[in-house]
């Protein structure tokens, strides 16, 4: 009794039930006379087999799980569209990049080595997939936050991927990369040492999934109506810039929150904040690439926007969650392969390999090769071939004739050499063999030169992240040997670990296979060398007690909105308050339930009669101490000074401890905008 609904995919319509007919039914749509109650004989009696009402809702029950995603398990999807700028034609014939054409996207971020329950803040790469629907056909964009990978080829990906999963014979430690398998296999693989730079860096810990840059990876070709073709690099770089958290806070919100990232997404678009993302490309050609020291074909690389700048080509708006998790995050289907005319594959090896591996791993995930027919995953243009039958076929073809070519019916589908895909005619010849190109030996330089652009306070984080990582790894000779190889990127940074995990001296001694070369610093490398200062975005965390003033309450609330920040009063209970002008408030979160990792900065407002309770609560000087020690940005009142003093007695002459005068919050919002106050970092960690 359900109606049906067009979702616009070719003109098909898929049934719902959400706004079906009020009456419960089965499955083959018989109204349900009692559903809370087994067919029994007798009121005490056993319990009869013919009950079709209860098997059918266990059993459809029973089998409402699917294997997750083999990685990237843990993932938030969200619509949205995509808008191309002008200018594009002379790179790509691809309709969606041509001007004027707004195309809708699916956008799914996710974590890697997490299962499906693991918290959203691991420190891990964020995978960054995009579906455009284009009018010729589905174009999927799977990338990452960072630009490079691990591995350089896909023969790898299962030993990278065992490696950091929970170990076999345990099953832990999970959505981590702090243990001695994973240390092991990259340790004993040098390819992997420019990615582990980003891994250790505060890139694997982003503040929100809106504040993450987005690559490609692989190099690609784009191709125009001419057929010429340029290679090209994809980039997003989100409007609200890239920031992250610290690594003692991404740990403790782990606990707070562990769906921080896709409450984040959920409530800002709910509250109709899109987050939006510019496009890019770096565009070369052939004899460009040529002239680099490092193969564009090797993924362990990327080009320095030094080398080649950035072209925009379009923005990516996300402005709609998901009506239903299941049906379509869960079930989206995302693949390299699936290609439009205009944009091509590179011999990247490890691109290679993937256009094989997700095709497969949806056959198995979703059962099968029909995923294409659920409503995420169908393209919004017409679609028709002479592929039939299988698993959970949903349409009904009709037609005596199911080959091409037929002269039985009207003869079509057919192929159209006109509209039709084809693969760039590159030249390509050689022996067959298994070897590593010569051009892809370099695997130190490229770490340096990331080494090198970033900021001090970057710098030190990298240095935590390993020693933190390696200090969970309990095999000594694994250690040396990362050691070893962090050598041979700076001696500095390999100092600095040593140190952290005692054990100067102590580095293995690893020839690199070519000389280390002599790095310029990249800028745009570090999130913080030009960091937009801004409170867009951000969330403020309002600590206040049984009441609040209304001025400070109302100002805060007007200072919050005119800067695009969100602010969520945070009070010693949960129940409704009142404002000292008799205001009715309801607030976000009780103490107890919010602590203060859950902010960007934090306003401490709390009434004089309520200071003595308030200093004896160690949930309050825990909530002031965590904000102090990540480095944020505290405005407070005057009663809060006692609390200041309790909690942080090192705050003196902060800068940024700001004492809000009069409900005016220019200064406080001046350095809250800031993000974090790095000169507090060095006295604290
Ligand atoms: Fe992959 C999923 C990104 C290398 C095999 N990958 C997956 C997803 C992202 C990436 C974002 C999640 C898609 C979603 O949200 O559903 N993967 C990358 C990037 C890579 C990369 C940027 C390197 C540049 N992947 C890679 C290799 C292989 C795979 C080398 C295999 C040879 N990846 C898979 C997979 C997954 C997947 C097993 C698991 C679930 C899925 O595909 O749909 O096929």
């Amino acid at each position: 009794m359900s109606k049906s609904q067009s979702h616009g995919n070719g003109g098909e319509t898929h049934q719902t039930t959400s706004d079906a007919d009020k009456t419960l039914t089965t499955n083959q749509g018989l109204p349900i006379s009692d559903d809370q109650n087994t067919l029994t004989v007798g009121p005490r009696g056993p319990q009869l087999l013919e009950d079709f009402v209860m098997r059918e809702k266990i059993t459809h029950f029973d089998h409402e799980r699917i294997p997750e995603r083999v990685v990237h398990a843990r993932g938030y999807g969200v619509h949205g569209y995509f808008e191309a700028y002008d200018g594009n034609s002379k790179l790509t014939e691809a309709a969606f990049l041509q001007p004027n054409t707004t195309t809708p996207v699916f956008c799914r971020f996710s974590t890697v080595a997490g299962s499906k329950g693991s918290p959203d803040t691991a420190r891990d790469v964020r995978g960054f997939a995009v579906k455009f629907y284009t009018q010729q056909g589905n174009y999927d964009l799977v990338g990452n936050n960072m630009p490079v990978f691990f591995i350089q080829d896909a023969i790898k990906f299962p030993d990278l991927i065992h490696s950091v999963k929970p170990a076999p014979d345990r099953d832990f430690p999970q959505a981590q990369s702090a243990h001695d398998s994973f240390w092991d296999f990259v340790s004993l693989n040098p390819e992997s040492m420019h990615m582990l730079m980003w891994v250790m860096s505060d890139r694997a810990i982003p503040r929100s999934l809106r504040m993450m840059e987005g690559f490609g990876v692989h190099t690609f070709r784009m191709i125009n109506d001419a057929g010429e073709s340029t290679f090209v690099k994809f980039h997003w770089r989100p409007k609200l810039g890239t920031f992250s958290l610290i690594w003692d806070e991404a740990v403790k919100v782990s606990g707070a929150d562990p769906d921080f990232h896709r409450r984040d997404m959920w409530n800002a678009i709910d509250a109709g904040d899109f987050p939006e993302w510019e496009l890019s490309v770096q565009a070369f050609s052939e004899e460009e690439a040529e002239a680099f020291d490092f193969d564009v074909l090797d993924p362990t690389k990327l080009i320095p926007e030094e080398l080649v700048p950035l072209t925009p080509i379009g923005k990516m708006v996300l402005n709609d969650n998901v009506k239903n998790f299941f049906a379509e995050t869960e079930q989206v289907a995302f693949c390299p392969s699936h290609i439009v005319p205009g944009i091509d594959f590179s011999n990247d090896p490890l691109l290679q390999g993937r256009l094989f591996s997700y095709l497969d791993t949806q056959l198995s995930r979703l059962g099968s090769p029909n995923f294409h027919q659920i409503p995420i995953n169908a393209p919004k243009c017409p679609f028709a071939n002479f592929q039939r039958d299988g698993h959970m076929q949903m349409e009904v073809p009709t037609g005596r004739a199911a080959y091409e070519a037929n002269s039985l019916d009207d003869g079509s589908p057919r192929e159209n050499p006109e509209i039709g895909f084809t693969s760039h005619a590159s030249a390509e010849s050689g022996k067959k063999l298994r070897i590593r190109p010569e051009s892809f030996a370099d695997h130190y330089s490229q770490a340096l030169m990331f080494w090198k652009s970033m900021t001090e306070p970057e710098q030190r984080h990298i240095v935590g992240g390993f020693a933190f990582e390696l200090g969970k790894c309990k095999e000594l000779n694994i250690r040396k040997r990362m050691l070893g190889h962090l050598h041979n990127v700076d001696k500095d940074l390999a100092n600095q670990v040593a140190q952290a995990l005692g054990m100067e001296g102590e580095a293995d001694k690893i020839s690199p296979a070519v000389p280390v070369r002599d790095v310029k610093p990249s800028k745009p490398l570090s999130q913080y060398a030009s960091a937009p200062e801004t409170l867009q975005g951000k969330k403020i965390g309002l600590l206040v007690t049984n009441t609040v003033d209304d001025d400070f309450y109302s100002a805060a609330m007007e200072a919050a909105k005119e800067e695009g920040a969100m602010l969520e009063v945070i009070a010693l209970k949960a129940g409704p308050m009142q404002t000292t002008d008799g205001k009715d408030i309801q607030p976000d979160h009780f103490l107890a339930g919010a602590p203060s990792v859950l902010f960007d900065c934090v306003l401490l407002a709390p009434m004089e009669e309520d200071m003595e309770m308030l200093l004896s609560q160690a949930a309050a000087i825990d909530w002031v101490r965590d904000a102090f020690s990540h480095l944020k940005v505290i405005g407070y009142n005057e009663a809060a000074e006692a609390l200041i003093e309790r909690s942080c007695s090192d705050a003196k002459d902060d800068p940024g401890v700001v004492f809000v005068e009069d409900c005016d919050f220019t200064s406080f919002v001046k350095k809250a905008k800031q993000h974090r106050i790095w000169q507090r970092e060095p006295s604290l960690r």
